[in-house]
């Protein structure tokens, strides 16, 4: 009974710093045009492209999925974007993966989040590099909570695309649901505690 009881404070206390984390690694799934594929989820994460900009593919890496633009000739158009969103509650972004085709001249994209269509801040990934084969990693410049996550084509290269992964998230659980079930596991504790006392001082004779 005690053991439950520390367990129940345990996952109370931990829950508003472990319990939502999401790296969106977009594994085991290749899709040509995402924009017409429509809403794809991982984790309690989902995300929708609009535009024929973006594609999912594992190319030139043995089992490693990747989000890219302008794979199989479909080029970018500014403003096609691909839209992420963690089960309708709030969250912060975190970090993402980035790396280049081999063209000196790759497409940009911005990250942007949002709180209630409103621009929270903005990451920019302009990378133009040959031989950029192997990842860099972009940490978000803002940390307020956003309801959507869009990545968004802002300058069209000339002949490069831009390979993203591992897309960071994290939940903004709200504090006073966490706080009030760490509340509750502390007076359940109080009660135990107090009962225990009740029942040893009806013992003595
Ligand atoms: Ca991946
Ligand atoms: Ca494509
Ligand atoms: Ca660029």
């Amino acid at each position: 009974m005690r053991v439950s009881l520390y367990l129940f404070m345990f996952v109370g206390f931990m829950l508003p710093f472990s319990a939502f984390a999401s790296v969106i690694t977009f594994e085991n799934k290749v899709i040509d045009r995402l924009d017409l594929a429509g809403v794809q989820t991982e984790g309690d994460v989902s995300y929708q492209a609009f535009g024929e900009a973006f594609e999912l593919t594992d190319r030139n890496q043995v089992s490693n999925s990747f989000l890219a633009t302008r794979f199989n000739l479909e080029n970018p158009v500014l403003g096609d974007h691909i839209d992420f969103t963690m089960s309708g509650h709030l969250f912060k972004f975190v970090q993402l993966d980035f790396a280049s085709s081999p063209f000196n001249d790759t497409d940009d994209v911005t990250v942007r989040g949002f709180l209630n269509d409103t621009l929270v801040g903005e990451v920019l990934i302009d990378l133009d590099s040959p031989d950029r084969f192997e990842y860099l990693t972009a940490l978000s410049t803002f940390s307020s909570p956003i309801n959507l996550l869009s990545i968004e084509i802002t300058r069209v290269g000339n002949g490069g695309g831009i390979r993203l992964d591992n897309i960071e998230l994290i939940s903004a659980v709200s504090l006073p649901s966490s706080l009030s079930m760490f509340g509750l596991g502390m007076l359940l504790f109080a009660a135990r505690k107090r009962d225990k006392l009740v029942n040893s001082m009806t013992k003595e004779p």
